[in-house]
Protein backbone atom coordinates (compact mmCIF):
# COMPACT_ATOMS: atom_id res chain seq x y z
CA UNK A 1 0.00 0.00 0.00
CA UNK A 2 1.24 3.62 -0.99
CA UNK A 3 0.11 7.07 0.06
CA UNK A 4 1.47 9.93 -1.10
CA UNK A 5 1.48 12.44 1.66
CA UNK A 6 1.23 16.49 0.44
CA UNK A 7 2.24 19.83 2.77
CA UNK A 8 0.52 23.10 1.21
CA UNK A 9 2.38 26.54 0.86
CA UNK A 10 4.20 27.67 4.19
CA UNK A 11 4.48 24.42 5.47
CA UNK A 12 7.80 24.42 5.07
CA UNK A 13 8.49 27.11 7.87
CA UNK A 14 6.96 24.83 10.59
CA UNK A 15 9.50 25.00 13.64
CA UNK A 16 11.35 27.96 12.66
CA UNK A 17 8.02 30.79 13.18
CA UNK A 18 4.69 31.05 14.83
CA UNK A 19 5.49 28.02 17.28
CA UNK A 20 2.39 29.26 19.28
CA UNK A 21 0.16 28.24 16.41
CA UNK A 22 1.90 25.71 14.64
CA UNK A 23 4.19 23.86 17.09
CA UNK A 24 7.69 23.74 17.51
CA UNK A 25 8.27 20.66 15.44
CA UNK A 26 9.99 21.27 11.97
CA UNK A 27 8.24 19.25 8.84
CA UNK A 28 11.31 16.98 8.35
CA UNK A 29 9.80 15.83 12.22
CA UNK A 30 6.62 15.72 10.87
CA UNK A 31 7.44 13.57 7.96
CA UNK A 32 10.12 11.26 9.85
CA UNK A 33 7.67 10.35 12.44
CA UNK A 34 4.22 9.83 9.35
CA UNK A 35 7.46 7.41 8.18
CA UNK A 36 7.80 5.51 11.36
CA UNK A 37 4.24 5.39 11.67
CA UNK A 38 4.22 3.87 8.43
CA UNK A 39 7.16 1.26 9.11
CA UNK A 40 4.38 0.09 11.62
CA UNK A 41 1.22 -0.47 10.02
CA UNK A 42 3.13 -1.77 7.12
CA UNK A 43 3.03 0.75 3.92
CA UNK A 44 4.57 3.11 2.09
CA UNK A 45 4.89 6.40 2.14
CA UNK A 46 6.22 9.26 -0.45
CA UNK A 47 6.47 13.33 0.31
CA UNK A 48 5.56 16.58 -1.29
CA UNK A 49 5.65 20.18 -0.01
CA UNK A 50 5.14 23.04 -2.36
CA UNK A 51 4.26 27.08 -1.87
CA UNK A 52 2.76 26.64 -5.23
CA UNK A 53 -0.82 25.46 -6.60
CA UNK A 54 0.08 23.74 -9.71
CA UNK A 55 2.92 21.99 -8.19
CA UNK A 56 0.53 20.41 -5.98
CA UNK A 57 -1.78 19.95 -8.48
CA UNK A 58 1.07 18.07 -10.87
CA UNK A 59 1.50 15.76 -7.69
CA UNK A 60 -1.98 14.94 -7.31
CA UNK A 61 -2.40 13.92 -10.82
CA UNK A 62 0.94 11.69 -10.54
CA UNK A 63 -0.05 10.01 -7.93
CA UNK A 64 -2.95 8.54 -9.98
CA UNK A 65 0.43 5.94 -11.02
CA UNK A 66 0.19 3.45 -8.22
CA UNK A 67 -0.80 4.99 -4.78
CA UNK A 68 -3.89 4.07 -2.98
CA UNK A 69 -4.59 7.74 -0.82
CA UNK A 70 -3.47 11.08 -0.50
CA UNK A 71 -2.81 12.41 2.96
CA UNK A 72 -2.73 16.45 2.38
CA UNK A 73 -2.22 19.44 4.40
CA UNK A 74 -3.71 21.79 1.57
CA UNK A 75 -2.56 24.79 4.42
CA UNK A 76 -3.90 28.53 3.04
CA UNK A 77 -5.24 26.31 -0.27
CA UNK A 78 -7.86 24.60 1.85
CA UNK A 79 -10.12 27.51 1.42
CA UNK A 80 -9.51 29.20 -1.22
CA UNK A 81 -8.23 26.28 -4.20
CA UNK A 82 -11.48 24.75 -6.33
CA UNK A 83 -8.28 23.58 -8.99
CA UNK A 84 -6.64 21.42 -5.69
CA UNK A 85 -10.25 19.96 -5.08
CA UNK A 86 -11.53 19.03 -8.74
CA UNK A 87 -7.52 17.15 -8.68
CA UNK A 88 -8.41 15.29 -5.66
CA UNK A 89 -11.93 14.58 -7.03
CA UNK A 90 -11.24 13.67 -10.72
CA UNK A 91 -8.01 11.16 -8.93
CA UNK A 92 -10.59 8.85 -7.80
CA UNK A 93 -8.55 7.65 -4.73
CA UNK A 94 -9.03 8.55 -0.73
CA UNK A 95 -7.96 11.40 0.45
CA UNK A 96 -7.53 12.82 4.42
CA UNK A 97 -7.76 16.32 4.77
CA UNK A 98 -5.27 17.30 7.83
CA UNK A 99 -4.72 20.43 9.86
CA UNK A 100 -2.32 21.18 12.71
CA UNK A 101 -4.72 24.02 13.76
CA UNK A 102 -8.21 23.47 14.73
CA UNK A 103 -9.46 25.92 11.55
CA UNK A 104 -12.87 25.66 13.11
CA UNK A 105 -11.90 27.92 16.03
CA UNK A 106 -9.58 30.07 14.42
CA UNK A 107 -10.68 33.15 11.97
CA UNK A 108 -14.12 32.93 10.07
CA UNK A 109 -12.45 32.36 6.48
CA UNK A 110 -10.45 29.45 8.05
CA UNK A 111 -14.08 27.56 8.88
CA UNK A 112 -14.72 26.72 5.14
CA UNK A 113 -12.78 23.94 3.33
CA UNK A 114 -12.81 23.92 -0.69
CA UNK A 115 -11.61 20.17 0.23
CA UNK A 116 -13.42 18.84 2.81
CA UNK A 117 -16.44 17.49 0.34
CA UNK A 118 -14.47 15.66 -1.46
CA UNK A 119 -12.34 14.13 1.43
CA UNK A 120 -13.51 10.97 3.30
CA UNK A 121 -12.87 13.19 6.30
CA UNK A 122 -10.78 15.62 8.02
CA UNK A 123 -8.71 16.02 11.09
CA UNK A 124 -7.72 19.12 12.66
CA UNK A 125 -6.29 20.26 15.83
CA UNK A 126 -4.12 18.10 17.47
CA UNK A 127 -0.93 19.13 15.84
CA UNK A 128 1.37 16.88 14.16
CA UNK A 129 -0.92 14.12 15.78
CA UNK A 130 -3.59 15.23 13.04
CA UNK A 131 -1.06 13.83 10.57
CA UNK A 132 -0.72 10.64 12.70
CA UNK A 133 -4.81 10.18 13.14
CA UNK A 134 -5.07 10.91 9.28
CA UNK A 135 -2.10 8.62 8.04
CA UNK A 136 -3.99 5.82 10.29
CA UNK A 137 -7.69 7.34 9.01
CA UNK A 138 -6.29 6.52 5.47
CA UNK A 139 -4.81 3.26 6.11
CA UNK A 140 -7.76 1.65 7.26
CA UNK A 141 -10.07 3.13 4.57
CA UNK A 142 -7.95 1.60 1.86
CA UNK A 143 -7.73 -1.55 3.71
CA UNK A 144 -11.06 -2.57 4.58
CA UNK A 145 -12.54 -1.13 1.07
O1 LIG B 1 -3.55 24.36 10.74
C1 LIG B 1 -3.11 24.04 9.63
O2 LIG B 1 -2.48 23.00 9.42
C2 LIG B 1 -3.31 25.00 8.44
O3 LIG B 1 -3.49 24.21 7.28
C3 LIG B 1 -2.03 25.81 8.35
C4 LIG B 1 -2.12 26.90 7.28
C5 LIG B 1 -3.37 27.75 7.44
O4 LIG B 1 -3.48 28.66 6.37
C6 LIG B 1 -4.63 26.89 7.49
O5 LIG B 1 -5.74 27.73 7.70
C7 LIG B 1 -4.53 25.89 8.62
C8 LIG B 1 -0.90 27.82 7.37
C9 LIG B 1 0.42 27.13 7.23
C10 LIG B 1 1.50 28.13 7.51
O6 LIG B 1 2.50 27.51 8.25
C11 LIG B 1 3.39 28.31 8.90
C12 LIG B 1 4.30 27.66 9.69
C13 LIG B 1 5.22 28.40 10.40
C14 LIG B 1 5.24 29.77 10.29
C15 LIG B 1 4.33 30.42 9.48
C16 LIG B 1 3.40 29.67 8.78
Amino acid sequence: MKFLVLHGPNLNLLGTREPGIYGSLTLAEIDASLEKLSAELGCELSFFQSNTEGALIDAIQNAADGCQGILINPAAYTHTSIAIRDALSALGIPCVEVHLSNIHRRETFRHTSMIAPVAIGQICGFGPDSYLLGLRALFNYVKNK
